[in-house]
């Protein structure tokens, strides 16, 4: 019954974007070759499994909330990352944290990883038909208890993160080889301070010293490529922050290196849809941390809001798909985990399909005719077109649940699954 009332609007759907020069067929297969890079981390509220029941500490993030069922270790993540991946049409990556090697009982410190710690991972995103991207975690350890990690006037901090960082690339550039895919090494690091700070200037000069340092291996671009994220502020890091946004622009575009722009780590009234077109002049690909800022918090599900959405709309205008690379990262720990990342995913595939049926041709003539009046309202029609008809059929043909029914899926997984998680 679904199935064909579904088929039905989407060939209604199809008819009114055809009438605005749209092939919704079309924008289907440019939608089927977004690939998201999951976050692991959403599905143990950024705890990792260095030691049981591990947990997020300091480093100017949080987690808030106690729902029930999170993952308890590596066997149960993946089940649920299984569980995700099937709730959400189209092919994705996973983003790992060093944080979540399988170190088999042992304990090893963040400057004594290896490849083979993250092998298991390996095999089952190949026997899942995933890609992996992976992160250093500079952070929930007591060497950064301090507030600074690459940034310390501590030589012997400096020196242990340093070869986490270095330690972290080659893991990166081991899975990249293995998967046949560019591992994207996404960094990072808590570093700042909660009050005034008098010194910043010598916190920015190590920063940049440890990263050059860091940087000084090259690795195939083809296996593993590198990305620097900056932040605003953080909790606990209100005052000052290291890796700031102007420091990480100036530091990649000299040397080369990616940009990672997270939505919650700017002012609430700064686009990050608006710096895409800005970077790509002068940086060949961006990575984006997809998030939704929420006062202090930079961390809530992505939904389809207007800056998710005018986000996607500046990649596509752009023709900026292939080199802007989305990854998710929030955390919610107060509703359903898995329910969650795929609220978050499901929005923003929806953001980056809304982007692709936008008639761009009929709204740049009315813009270079100087047509305000018509390029406005034609943006607005567009937000009653029915691209959830086209969202519909585009679940069934990735036979992925369509509409609302994926709920009930997440609902039964929690029954059978997670609520007997103690
Ligand atoms: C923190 C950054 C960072 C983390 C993850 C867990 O503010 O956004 O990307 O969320 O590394
Ligand atoms: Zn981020």
């Amino acid at each position: 019954m679904h199935a064909s009332n579904i088929e039905k609007a989407y060939q209604m759907a199809r008819e009114r974007y055809g009438h605005l020069g749209i092939d919704a067929d079309e924008t289907l297969h440019t939608l089927e070759k977004v690939s998201l890079s999951i976050h692991c981390w959403q599905g143990d509220d950024v705890g990792g499994f260095e030691k049981p029941n591990a947990r997020l500490r300091g480093g100017g993030i949080q987690v808030t909330g106690g729902y029930p069922g999170k993952a308890r270790t590596i066997a149960e993540l993946r089940m649920d990352l299984e569980k995700v991946y099937s709730l959400i049409p189209g092919r994705h990556r996973l983003s790992l944290h060093a944080s979540y090697g399988e170190f088999g009982g042992h304990s090893v410190d963040r400057n004594e990883i290896e490849p083979k710690h993250y092998e298991g991972w390996t095999n089952w995103a190949k026997s899942q038909g995933l890609k992996l991207d992976f992160n250093s975690t500079c952070f929930s350890h007591p060497k950064a208890d301090s507030g600074f990690t690459l940034s310390s006037k501590n030589k012997e901090i400096r020196k242990f993160w340093i070869e986490h960082v270095k330690r972290c690339r080659r893991i990166g550039d081991f899975v990249g080889g293995k998967l046949t895919s560019p591992c994207i090494h996404n960094l990072w690091i808590p570093d700042g301070s909660k009050d005034t700070t008098v010194d910043r200037w010598t916190h920015r000069a190590l920063l940049r010293e440890s990263l050059d340092d860091i940087f000084s291996i090259d690795y195939d671009p083809s296996r593993m490529k590198d990305a620097l994220e900056s932040k605003l502020f953080g909790i606990g890091s209100e005052a000052f922050v290291v890796g700031s946004h102007e420091f990480y622009m100036g530091y990649a575009l000299t040397k080369g290196k990616m940009l990672c722009l997270d939505m919650g780590h700017f002012h609430p009234t700064e686009s990050v849809a608006d710096k895409i077109s800005s970077i790509l002049q002068f940086s060949p690909e961006i990575l984006i941390h997809m998030t939704r800022g929420v006062r202090w918090d930079s961390d809530h599900v992505v939904t389809l809001n207007d800056e998710t959405r005018n986000l996607a709309e500046e990649i596509v205008r752009g023709g900026a798909l292939n080199c802007v690379h989305l990854g998710l990262d929030f955390f919610d720990a107060s509703i359903n985990r898995i329910g969650a990342w795929v609220v978050g995913a499901r929005a923003a595939l929806k953001a980056v399909l809304c982007a692709v049926l936008e008639p761009r041709r009929r709204l740049l003539e009315f813009e270079e005719a100087g047509d305000n009046f018509g390029r406005l309202a034609l943006l607005e029609e567009l937000k009653s077109m029915p691209f959830g008809a086209v969202w519909d059929y585009y679940c069934l043909r990735m036979n992925v649940p369509p509409r609302e029914l994926w709920i009930d899926e997440v609902r039964k997984y929690e029954s059978e699954v997670t609520c007997k998680r103690s």
